[in-house]
């Protein structure tokens, strides 16, 4: 069976998601990130870049949202989108991937984590989150979908950074998006997505953020040895 590690983030939301949709069998198993368990040599073995999600399949490895994402959906043919559109498929996969969610992220962390709060961070990201919700506002325009004309893993995979909108943009989360907003609404009303939120409300992850918890997650702010 499936080995699904997971924390309650935006990249591993995608894949429980994908899972839900599917119907695919799997073992869930928490990984608490703001408690280090990501550091672990255990999980490193299953995800050496340390972060969530991963997966694990008949003695395989996958890890990266994007590649597990691919990986599911070619092993089982489902939410692949039509062969015509690979093209598409591949540059808004790699447009998450590479853009919409770093940015997003670092958005998040210079607005609500860093120790200091730097205008010129803050700014320059941003305006990088909008300027890549602005790329997808214009490409909905018309479309029901990311990809061709059907619900795909693009969609599970612009799905997991949008629900962020407001924590990433701000209060105002897709208000200026009017066709993202209607995208993501529809999106977010199937029934696997209420499906992959339950599966947070039965793991009793830690949300104190305190010192362990910052030292699991910007290790960078501290000296290596102390
Ligand atoms: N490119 C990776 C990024 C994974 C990632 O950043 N995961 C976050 C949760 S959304 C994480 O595990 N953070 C814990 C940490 O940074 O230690 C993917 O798409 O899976």
């Amino acid at each position: 069976m499936l080995k699904f590690y997971f924390h309650q983030t935006p990249n591993p939301m995608k894949v429980a998601l994908f899972l839900e949709e599917t119907g695919l069998p799997y073992e869930l198993v928490a990984v608490d990130t703001l408690k280090g368990e990501q550091h672990t040599p255990e999980y490193r073995a299953i995800n050496p870049n340390g972060k969530t999600p991963a997966l694990e399949d008949d003695g395989k490895r996958v890890f990266d949202s994007t590649a597990i994402l691919m990986y599911l959906s070619e092993k089982t043919g489902k939410l692949a989108g039509q062969p015509e559109d690979r093209s598409e498929m591949l540059s808004w996969l790699m447009f998450v991937a590479t853009g919409l969610g770093p940015y997003s992220g670092q958005s998040v962390h210079f607005r609500h984590k860093a120790p200091e709060k730097i205008p010129y961070a803050i700014n320059r990201y941003l305006r990088e989150a909008e300027r890549h919700y602005e790329v997808l506002e214009t490409h909905l325009e018309g479309r029901e979908y990311m990809v061709g004309d059907s619900y795909s893993i693009a969609d599970i995979s612009t799905w997991g950074w949008i629900d962020k909108a407001t924590v990433v943009l701000g209060e105002g989360g897709l208000d200026n998006y009017p066709n993202l907003k209607r995208w993501f609404d529809s999106i977010d009303a199937r029934p696997a997505v209420q499906k992959a939120r339950d599966i947070p409300e039965t793991i009793d992850f830690k949300t104190e953020f305190d010192d362990v918890a910052a030292r699991a997650l910007y290790p960078q702010n501290f000296d290596k040895n102390s």
